[in-house]
């Protein structure tokens, strides 16, 4: 994480000597916006990695918030690569999938934040608020591994899953 920081640094002092005034607008952002601010799409900020459409199964995990306590059910799952994982708001909103960057290799990273529309950040999808609103995530193109996540709002309460891409 520390080496990704500073090369993104690195990345906006470069732009900075270079780029003039074409960044005027962005300099409200966040220094770990620079890179999102610098492509002309808002849509595909930091990734350079094209996404990868699922191909396989989707697998379906529900996110649940209710007098048992909050979690992702079913938590942990295997899956293939190419397969989808879509995951239904049905109680206890709102819900969202971040996943952890932590020890997740670079590539694998790569294409899985590619992989996900419409994000809040980075590996982190936006809120479900409403009961059957979904959110799918194609897993095509990501490597074998096990990738964790956890709802943010409800990180507290232990609301995490893992999911085994085989
Ligand atoms: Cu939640």
């Amino acid at each position: 994480m520390r080496f990704f920081g500073l090369a993104l640094l690195a990345g906006a002092a470069v732009l900075g000597a270079c780029g003039g005034g074409e960044n005027k607008a962005a300099d409200t952002t966040a220094k770990a916006a620079a890179p999102a601010a610098a492509a002309p799409a808002a849509a595909a900020p930091t990734s350079t990695v094209p996404k990868v459409a699922a191909t396989g199964a989707t697998h379906e995990i529900k996110m649940i918030g209710d007098d048992k306590g909050y979690r992702f059910e079913p938590a942990d799952i295997t899956i293939k690569q190419g397969d989808a994982v879509k995951f239904v708001m049905v109680t206890g909103g709102p819900h969202n999938i971040a996943f952890d960057a932590e020890g997740m290799a670079p590539d694998a990273k790569a294409q899985l934040d590619a992989n996900m529309d419409q994000k809040l950040s980075e590996l982190s999808s936006p809120m479900l608020m409403n009961p059957n609103e979904a959110y799918t995530i194609s897993f095509g193109g990501v490597k074998p591994g096990k990738y964790t996540f956890h709802c943010t709002p409800h990180l507290a309460m232990n609301m995490k899953g893992s999911i085994t891409v085989q």
